[in-house]
């Protein structure tokens, strides 16, 4: 395999229903921003395409609950989730829709050339669940009902959120339309389906050994086990073919006269949408999209988070293949689930920070972009779920931003000034063997960066700059200064300290992009630009200093002030909003306190109890006793007097015809010269509230309660 000549990078569309959180800023977004800026300082020819992905149920569903249309609803979050993305430095070569006219035109000549095909589709009638008062069928998210599985009510056709059950609505107990609230009923309808099972072979095979037509295309082993794992065994259980279109109002027109009223089915024409957003790329920057999507020196990856992996790795290169000469991805690096202080992220409980109010909220905190972006680098869920915690937040920006990387490319930029007035000193020397050990660890760096391990790369990142440490303090030139102001030895540490803060200007460019122009400043160079990557090699390579002699640098200034340094730090204040946040959360949704349970008892001591169903027949006070009244109660067999002391709780006469349950079995007791013969059951909490414990439902009188 020839080092490509360019490539195509996608990152999953973003549904335009909703803001991102930082589990998807995590999942498809970072990564990808971290390999293109990547890419682009080593002069790569890299296109990086996304969009909002604009149709689909969801969005629908959500514009009929807020009575708007969906058109407002995509221009409102297309623009949030764009200008989001831009200001946490996420560089998309072009950020497309799939509401816009070139995308519709695309994904209608995929359906076209497929259909024309002949062997790829298959036009199925079925039957499907219909609103009679709407007169619609119904997406598979416009039906809830109860699982099968774990008899969750509110279970969506598709499937069940609770027990991750994938379901087809006519599986749902009791289905129920969305729309009209009503049973819905089957109707005949005819759709259109791809036959994924003709491509099971060839993906196979794709898949297992990386070879396509006998030829190979990808190596297997550079794919994440769990990306493999998944795909082969959704190829186990056999692929069948999928219905490509929906009887729905909104997307894209099936283009044929006798699908009137039907839409290309969102998944469908979703990941088209790579394509259609670069066509708009090359349009508008006098290129060829084909150069990307076609040609055999081009590489195609996909950034997506685990969900979607189905979706990248079989569907689409199956669309792909059957339309014929597009490339097939080389790798889809997909990511696990991020979660957050321990919990999933979830919209309604309010648990998560969404990318645009961690913008907001934390608008007044220096480095805000890089602090994020660098603690969700430290945490990314490569290769398992991982978890986001504030804690770890300030952790990483404290030791690892402040101690580590800002720490020591403040102190070079501090004694430069202090020793040489700020004027790169001048001394003769062969660097070259003396940058074997900055080399290794760029190299190491520059392999896993090309492997997709980012988490590891950042941590070479941080390894150069504890390296550039250590050896300042090694040398320890303030001490060698007090005796020899004009030591070579400190002109050559401050060199060589000057050259590791030059490299770290660029290698950090891709992970916090905020903080190299920075670096750059503070060094008096200009910000990083495309290929210096390369030039950062070939410098290290050929022994030459990136601040050459006579170089003026720029005035110090501290990358990352602490922020455990100040207990009244507004950075940590913002930090602990956050925090009180959760507890609160946490605070209403745990019960109110209640009386602790008493031991455990063996269930020889609970069947000794006889509980019996009964209705009470009378109710009257109990003369000179407040508290108690005196009730006959009906329980089937025969009538008992029973004195219960309830008398301060309840009138008696709302008692007569209240169902209840009794303790028949406990010995008779006097109570003010009345035989009580058993103990009603009543619930009652610490303020002393009561309640009556009855069975539900239809019941006669004596029936046992086990
Ligand atoms: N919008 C689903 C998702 O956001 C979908 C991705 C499409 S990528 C072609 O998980
Ligand atoms: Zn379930």
């Amino acid at each position: 395999m020839n080092p490509p000549k360019r490539y195509i990078i996608t990152s999953a569309l973003p549904y335009a229903n909703g803001a991102l959180h930082l589990g998807h800023l995590a999942g498809a977004y970072l990564p990808a921003d971290i390999f293109v800026r990547f890419l682009r300082l080593r002069d790569k020819d890299v296109v990086w395409v996304c969009g909002s992905d604009e149709h689909g149920a969801a969005i629908t569903i959500r514009a009929k609950k807020e009575g708007i249309s969906p058109r407002e609803i995509i221009d409102k979050y297309h623009e949030l989730n764009k200008s989001t993305f831009e200001r946490l430095g996420i560089s998309f070569d072009y950020y497309h829709r799939t509401s816009a006219p070139l995308h519709h035109e695309t994904s209608q000549d995929f359906f076209l050339k497929l259909l024309e095909k002949g062997d790829q589709f298959e036009v199925k009638s079925s039957d499907q669940l219909y609103d009679e008062d709407y007169d619609q069928f119904l997406a598979d998210r416009y039906i809830k009902g109860t699982c099968p599985n774990c008899g969750f009510e509110e279970a969506f056709g598709d499937q069940c959120e609770r027990c991750g059950t994938d379901l087809s609505p006519t599986e749902l107990i009791n289905p129920v339309s969305m729309l009209s609230g009503k049973k819905p009923v089957l109707k005949a309808t005819q759709h259109w389906y791809f036959r994924l099972d003709k491509h099971e072979v060839w993906l196979r095979e794709w898949i297992a050994t990386g070879q396509l037509d006998g030829v190979q295309h990808h190596d297997p082993s550079t794919w994440r086990k769990h990306v493999v794992g998944q795909c082969l065994s959704w190829l186990d259980s056999g692929l069948q073919s999928r219905s490509i279109t929906r009887d729905l109002d909104w997307g894209i027109s099936v283009p044929l006269p006798e699908a009137k009223g039907k839409v290309l089915y969102v998944w469908f024409d979703a990941p088209i949408g790579y394509i259609s957003s670069t066509k708009q790329w090359a349009l508008e920057n006098g290129k060829n999209w084909e150069d990307y999507w076609k040609s055999p020196d081009s590489q195609l990856i996909h950034f997506i988070g685990k969900d979607n992996i189905v979706f990248h790795c079989i569907i689409f290169p199956a669309m792909l293949h059957a339309y014929g000469n597009y490339n097939l991805p080389v790798n889809v690096p997909a990511n696990q689930f991020l979660n957050f202080e321990g919990q999933k992220f979830s919209k309604s409980r309010g648990w998560g920070i969404e990318q645009h109010e961690y913008l907001e909220e934390f608008r007044d905190f220096p480095n805000k972009e890089d602090a994020l972006r660098y603690a969700l680098l430290r945490n990314l869920p490569e290769n398992k779920d991982s978890d986001f915690k504030w804690d770890e937040f300030v952790d990483f920006h404290d030791k690892e931003l402040a101690d580590n990387l800002g720490n020591f490319v403040n102190r070079v930029i501090v004694l430069t000034q202090k020793y040489y007035g700020g004027v790169v000193p001048a001394l003769d020397l062969d660097w070259k063997d003396r940058f074997i050990e900055i080399r290794a660890i760029v190299k190491k760096l520059t392999a896993e960066l090309e492997a997709f391990n980012f988490k590891q790369a950042s941590q070479y990142l941080m390894e150069l700059s504890a390296y550039g440490n250590t050896y300042l303090q090694d040398v320890s030139p303030w001490q060698i200064v007090k005796e020899d102001p004009d030591s070579e030895k400190v002109v050559e540490c401050m060199l060589f300290c000057l050259q590791v803060v030059a490299c770290l200007s660029v290698l950090c460019e891709p992970f916090i992009p905020f903080t190299s122009p920075r670096i750059r400043k503070l060094l008096n160079l200009p910000p990083v630009q495309r290929g210096d990557w390369n030039n950062l090699w070939e410098a290290l390579e050929e022994g030459r200093l990136l601040t050459p002699a006579g170089h003026r640098i720029g005035e110090p200034e501290v990358l990352f002030p602490k922020i455990q340094d100040r207990k009244d730090d507004s950075r940590a204040l913002i930090i602990q909003r956050q925090k009180d946040k959760l507890d609160d959360i946490m605070n209403a949704e745990k019960g109110p306190e209640r009386e602790p349970f008493k031991p455990e008892i063996q269930y020889d001591d609970f069947a000794k109890l006889d509980l019996r169903t009964g209705t009470i027949l009378e109710a009257e006070k109990v003369q000179k006793a407040d508290k108690l009244l005196k009730l006959t109660v009906d329980l089937g067999s025969e009538k008992r007097t029973i004195v219960s002391g309830i008398a301060l709780q309840f009138e008696p006469a709302a008692l007569i015809g209240k169902k209840i349950v009794v303790v028949a079995n406990l010995a008779p007791r006097q109570l003010r010269g009345i035989t009580s013969q058993g103990m009603i059951l009543l619930a009652e909490n610490e303020e002393g509230k009561m309640a009556f414990v009855s069975a539900e439902g239809d019941f006669g009188n004596g029936w046992g309660v086990k």
